[in-house]
């Protein structure tokens, strides 16, 4: 999908206009973690929610947190600059970015995984470490800095999963 050249066909399929969205019977699913939650409830195999429900809500917080506090931060600091975004505005999202680094950094300071077990909740920002990546080549995110994260991000990137969908 060329983002910047977007088809009828897939707008008439994304109501907000964005990726990912799924079709099914005619219905458009949309939103980056209920497709996936979809997704892992209609497929067969080993299941990416975990089974305690108090797991599955901290599962839960931390796929909301993905999508409100580290996603956004980190696309505005990654592409801000070649979408001609100020100065300001690439900075408040890098002090973000930060303060999304640091709460993650708490998280993993006794687990391996967001919810205990790997999960959908890693899945959700997983996506984005390529970006994050970038960002750190570029001198502009020091990830050596939060040695948790650093250690989730090599444990996740590991997977076979990982390599055969980056
Ligand atoms: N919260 C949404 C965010 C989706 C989103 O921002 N997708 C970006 C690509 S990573 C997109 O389609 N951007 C195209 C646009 O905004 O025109 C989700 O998780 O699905």
């Amino acid at each position: 999908m060329d983002l910047s050249n977007k088809s009828e066909e897939f707008l008439s399929a994304s109501p907000t206009g964005k990726v990912p969205v799924v079709v099914v019977d005619g219905d458009s699913l949309y939103e980056s973690n209920v497709v996936n939650q979809y997704l892992d409830e209609v497929t067969e195999g080993s299941k990416l929610m975990p089974e305690d429900p108090k797991s599955r809500a901290y599962a839960r917080i931390w796929m909301a947190s993905a999508d409100v506090d580290f996603f956004p931060a980190l696309f505005v600091a990654s592409v801000g600059r070649e979408r001609g975004f100020s100065e300001g505005r690439i900075s408040e999202a890098l002090e973000k970015l930060q303060i999304a680094l640091e709460k993650l950094e708490e998280r993993l300071h006794d687990r391996d995984y967001l919810a205990g077990e790997f999960s959908l909740a890693d899945i959700a920002y997983a996506g984005n470490f390529v970006r994050l990546r970038d960002l750190e080549r570029r001198g502009e995110v020091h990830l050596k800095g939060y040695p948790n994260v650093s250690a989730w991000i090599e444990r996740l990137e590991g997977r076979k999963s990982y390599k055969a969908a980056v």
